[in-house]
C-alpha cells in the first residue's frame, strides 16, 4: 500500500552523507579511473604462481583480449553475452573487463556445475561464448552453438586463451585494434554488464541484469568519497578466496579493489593452510570471508601459530554469523575489524555495510550486519499490510537506489514481484533497524536455502524431482546445520501408488544432476505435500514437520 499522508513511510539511511556519485561511465573506465596514478602497482597476484600482473598489464591485456571478442570467429558485439566458466584466476578478471569493453556481459557460473544446469544456464542467458578450462569444458552441450575459449590447454575446436587471442605476434589474425572508441560512442549506462543467475525470492535461477550503472552505483556506495563505507586504499591487499563467480567476490573484491588500486591476492579456490600461507607470504591486509571460512579460523589451532598481523579488516557476508562465533573469531586476530555486509545479487549486491570499516569508523555491535549503504534508501515492512515499521521491529527488508538489478532477464512478471511499483526492491529477508542505525537479519520469508553462502532454489529440486516416474509430488526445504555452515536440502516425497522407492534412489537420482551443494541430504516419505489452495507448498508446515521428525 503506498504511503498516505496519514502514515508516512519511514526509511532509514546511511550515518555517512549522500555522495556525488558517476555512473554513467562504462563499467571497466570507472573501475580503472585511477589507472594513471596506479599504472606500475601491482593489481592481480596469482596465489598459485606468484605471478603478477600490473595494472597497466590488466588494462593491456583486457584491451587485446576485447579486440580478440570482437572479431571473427567470436564476433562478440554490444548486447552479446558470455559465459564466464572459470575458476578465480587472472583470465576470470580480463575476461570479465575485456567483455565489458565491448558493451557486452558476462553470465557467471560455477565450474563445478553440472552439463545440466550449465546447458540450463546458458540456453537462458543465450550466450554464445564460454570462457572455461579444462575441468569443466566436458560439461558444455554439443547441441549449442558456442564458441569455447579454454584458459589452461590446447584442445580441438577451442579457441586457446593465450595463444590464440592474446598473442602479441603482429602476424596473428586476432591481435592489433586495442581501441574502444567506437564501441562507446553507442555505449548506455543501462547495458547489462554482469548477468549472474539467482533465484532471488521464489522458483527458478532467473538472470539478474546488473548494469553498468548499478554496480558503478554498488562501488562507489562501499568505496568512494571521502569517508568511504569501507576504508580501502592503494597500498591495501586484498584476499580473494571466495569465488568471483558469486556476486560477493565479483563486487566486493574484484571491482572495488580495482577502484581503489589495491592488489587483489586471487585464489583458485578455498583452503585454509593455502589461504593462511597468502595471507603470511603476501601481509594482506583486508580479508573478506562468509561465515564457514571464519568459523574454521576461529577453530584452527594452526592459525595461532601464523603471522596473520597484517590483516586489518575481515569481512563476512552472503549468510548469517552470530555474535558468539564472532567473538571467538576476534581472539584469534584482535588486531583486525571484524564487520558484516549484507548483500543479495538482485541489489546489485551490497545493501548494508560495517561502519566500523569506514575510514572514520563507528561503533558497531556483534551480530549486526551493518547500516544502509550511503545514497540508497531503505525501509522495514509488515509483510502483511506492507506498512512501514519503526526501529526495533522485524519485518521485510526492502532497499531503493541506483544499484540494484534493472530486472530479470526475459522476466518481467519475476520482476515485478520483486521491485515494486515505487522502485522499492524486496528482498525476502526479515530484519529490523535498531536504534543506532544496524541492521539485524531474524529470519528469512524467501523459500531460498543457503548452504555455505551458497544458494540451493528449491523450485529447481522439485521440478527435477518430479520428473521421476515413481514420484507423485515433492517438496524441498532447508534444515539448519551448523549456524554458521548453513541449511542442507531435505526433501518430502510423495510416491506414486506401488512404488519402491528408496531414500537412495531419490538421493542418486538428484545427484546426477546438480552440484554438490545442493545434492538431496535427506528424504522423508510422505502421502501428501501440504498445499494451499491455489497450489503453493505451504513451506512452513514443512518446516514444522522437520522439526517435529528431528525432536522423535
Ligand atoms: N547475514 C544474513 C548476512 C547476509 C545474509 C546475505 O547469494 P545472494 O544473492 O547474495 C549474497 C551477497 C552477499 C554479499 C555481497 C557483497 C558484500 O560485500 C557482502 O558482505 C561483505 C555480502 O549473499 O544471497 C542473498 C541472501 O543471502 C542472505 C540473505 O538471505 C540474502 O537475501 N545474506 N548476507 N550478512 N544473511
Amino acid at each position: 500500500a503506498p504511503a498516505t499522508e496519514a502514515s508516512p513511510e519511514i526509511i532509514f539511511r546511511s550515518k555517512l552523507p549522500d555522495i556525488a556519485i558517476t555512473n554513467t561511465l562504462p563499467l571497466h573506465r570507472y573501475c580503472f579511473e585511477r589507472l594513471p596514478e596506479v599504472a606500475a602497482r601491482p593489481c592481480l597476484i596469482d596465489g598459485a604462481t606468484g605471478g603478477v600482473l600490473t595494472y597497466a598489464d590488466v588494462d593491456r591485456l583486457s584491451r587485446r583480449l576485447a579486440a580478440a571478442l570482437r572479431r571473427a570467429p567470436l564476433g562478440l558485439r554490444r548486447g552479446g553475452v558470455v559465459m564466464s566458466l572459470v575458476r578465480n584466476s587472472p583470465e576470470f578478471v580480463l575476461s570479465f573487463f575485456a567483455t565489458s569493453r565491448v558493451g557486452a556481459a558476462v553470465t557467471t557460473a560455477n565450474p563445478m556445475s553440472t552439463p545440466h544446469e550449465i546447458e540450463s544456464q546458458l540456453a537462458a542467458a543465450g550466450a554464445t561464448v564460454v570462457i572455461t578450462e579444462s575441468m569443466a569444458a566436458d560439461k558444455l552441450p554439443s547441441d549449442i552453438t558456442l564458441t569455447v575459449v579454454l584458459i589452461d590447454e590446447r584442445r580441438d575446436g577451442c579457441l586457446h586463451f593465450w595463444d590464440d587471442l592474446m598473442s602479441e605476434d603482429e602476424a596473428s589474425p586476432l591481435a592489433g585494434d586495442e581501441n574502444d572508441d567506437e564501441d562507446e560512442k553507442v555505449f548506455d549506462p543501462d547495458d547489462v554488464v554482469a548477468l549472474p543467475y539467482s533465484s532471488g525470492t521464489t522458483g527458478l535461477p532467473k538472470g539478474v541484469m546488473l548494469t553498468h550503472r548499478s554496480l558503478s552505483t554498488s562501488v562507489a556506495q562501499q568505496v568512494d568519497g571521502e569517508n568511504p563505507n569501507i576504508g580501502l586504499h592503494a597500498g591495501d591487499v586484498i584476499l580473494c578466496a571466495l569465488p568471483m563467480f558469486h556476486i560477493y567476490s565479483l563486487n566486493t573484491i574484484m571491482m572495488c579493489g580495482l577502484r581503489v588500486g589495491a592488489a587483489i591476492v586471487v585464489m583458485r579456490r578455498f583452503d585454509l593452510a593455502a589461504m593462511m600461507d597468502l595471507v603470511e607470504r603476501h601481509r594482506v591486509t583486508i580479508a573478506p570471508l562468509v561465515p564457514p571460512i571464519v568459523v574454521a579460523v576461529a577453530k584452527s589451532e594452526a592459525a595461532a601459530a601464523r603471522d596473520l598481523s597484517s590483516v586489518r579488516m575481515v569481512l563476512s557476508g552472503a549468510a548469517p554469523m552470530g555474535k558468539d562465533i564472532e567473538d571467538a573469531f576476534m581472539a584469534k586476530l584482535p588486531g583486525a575489524v571484524l564487520g558484516q555486509g549484507y548483500g543479495m545479487t538482485e541489489a546489485g549486491p551490497v545493501l548494508s555495510m560495517c561502519l566500523a570499516f569506514a575510514k572514520e569508523p563507528f561503533k558497531v555491535k556483534s551480530g549486526a550486519c551493518g547500516t544502509v549503504v550511503r545514497n540508497a534508501e531503505l525501509k522495514i515492512i509488515d509483510p502483511d499490510t506492507g506498512k512501514s515499521l519503526g526501529r526495533n521491529l522485524p519485518g521485510e527488508i526492502c532497499i531503493r537506489g541506483q544499484q540494484i538489478m534493472k530486472g530479470y532477464l526475459n522476466n518481467p512478471e519475476a520482476t515485478k514481484n520483486t521491485i515494486d511499483a515505487e522502485g522499492w526492491l524486496h528482498t525476502g529477508d526479515i530484519g529490523y533497524v535498531d536504534d543506532d542505525d544496524e541492521i539485524f537479519i531474524v529470519d528469512r520469508l524467501k523459500e531460498i536455502i543457503k548452504y555455505r553462502g551458497f544458494q540451493v532454489a528449491p523450485a529447481e529440486l522439485e521440478a527435477l524431482l518430479i520428473t521421476h516416474p515413481s514420484i507423485a509430488d515433492a517438496a524441498v526445504v532447508g534444515k539448519q546445520i551448523e549456524p554458521e555452515i548453513g541449511e542442507i536440502p531435505v526433501a518430502f516425497v510423495a510416491k506414486t501408488e506401488g512404488s519402491e522407492l528408496s531414500e537412495d534412489d531419490v538421493k542418486q537420482f538428484i545427484a546426477k544432476e546438480v552440484i554438490y551443494y545442493k545434492k538431496i541430504r535427506e528424504v522423508f516419505f510422505v502421502d501428501k505435500i501440504p498445499k494451499a489452495p491455489s497450489g503453493k507448498i505451504l513451506r512452513k508446515e514443512l518446516r514444522k514437520q522437520l522439526q517435529h521428525l528431528q525432536q522423535e
